[in-house]
């Protein structure tokens, strides 16, 4: 039997890479997306020796495009079982009275609306099929507050709240609705936080070993391998020399 389709968002590059990378290896049919279409398609080159893909490349902060892309799936590639929720970033670490309000715009519109937006151009096709699982990437940030996290840590608040109200709101359509929560995961993602700035961007992984992208990946496969009576509502994950947000264990 055809394994199911799963959509990721943001697979070129770290956690989404990664996932994309274990549910290739295990059959699923994937559809990956993101900004960067070499990345895509190089990806998709690897990828497809062992499963079927398909590439849409657009902006997530982009209505229009988000609707346009998933309109446009071919026939084959329109019922999609797996939506996961990762395409995201933290962009600077500053003072709220000192911040770059354009990267609060950013923040807030790819890790919010970004995610809003696709979850809910998704969602009508699973429930025509009365079948269907949201995965949404949160993160520590979006548990504990930390200083200079601001609005990166309130929008992946607003994840955690949204992942319930939307795990509410589907409850009757038969849709599971999860989120897994990592802490420090050794990605792009700080070198997009401090734009590029490759010294500043190793300090949070600094004498302790962090999450790699398939360790996240390998979460998000439990999430997605239980029986359809159970849903894992939350996953928070963390590298074991961090207890915290900020509370990390260093030799
Ligand atoms: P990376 O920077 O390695 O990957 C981020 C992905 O998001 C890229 O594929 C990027 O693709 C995509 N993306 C960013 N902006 C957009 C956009 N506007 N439109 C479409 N895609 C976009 O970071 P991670 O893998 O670490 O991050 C993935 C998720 O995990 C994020 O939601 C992040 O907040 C969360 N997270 C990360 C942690 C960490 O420590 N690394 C810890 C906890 C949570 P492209 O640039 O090609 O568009
Ligand atoms: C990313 C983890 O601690 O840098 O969500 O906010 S942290």
């Amino acid at each position: 039997m055809e394994k199911e389709i799963i959509l990721i968002t943001g697979a070129t590059a770290g956690i989404g890479e990664a996932t994309a990378v274990l549910l290739a290896e295990k059959g699923f049919r994937l559809i990956l997306t993101g900004r960067r279409n070499d990345r895509l398609e190089k990806l998709k080159t690897g990828l497809e020796k062992i499963t079927p893909v398909h590439t849409i490349c657009f902006d997530i902060r982009n209505r229009d495009e988000v609707f346009r892309a998933i309109d446009s799936l071919p026939s084959g590639w329109k019922n999609i079982g797996v939506l996961v929720n990762n395409a995201g970033l933290a962009a600077g670490l500053d003072f709220f009275d000192q911040a770059d309000i354009d990267d609060w715009e950013q923040m807030i519109d790819t890790n919010l609306k970004g995610l809003l937006f696709i979850s809910r151009k998704v969602a009508p096709g699973m429930i025509e099929r009365g079948a269907g699982h949201i995965i949404n990437v949160g993160s520590i940030a979006g548990r504990e507050m930390y200083e200079r996290g601001n609005v990166y840590s309130a929008t992946k608040h607003a994840v955690e709240a949204l992942s319930s109200g939307m795990r509410i709101d589907m409850l009757r359509h038969g849709i599971k609705v999860s989120t897994v929560s990592p802490g420090l995961v050794e990605t792009e993602f700080a070198l997009v936080r401090f734009k590029g700035d490759t010294r500043k961007a190793k300090e949070p992984y600094r004498g302790m070993v962090p999450l790699s992208g398939r360790d996240v990946a390998e979460a998000i496969l439990f999430m997605i391998t239980r029986p359809p009576h159970v849903n894992v509502h939350d996953l928070l994950i963390m590298p074991s020399a961090q207890a915290g947000a900020l509370i990390v264990h260093r030799e």
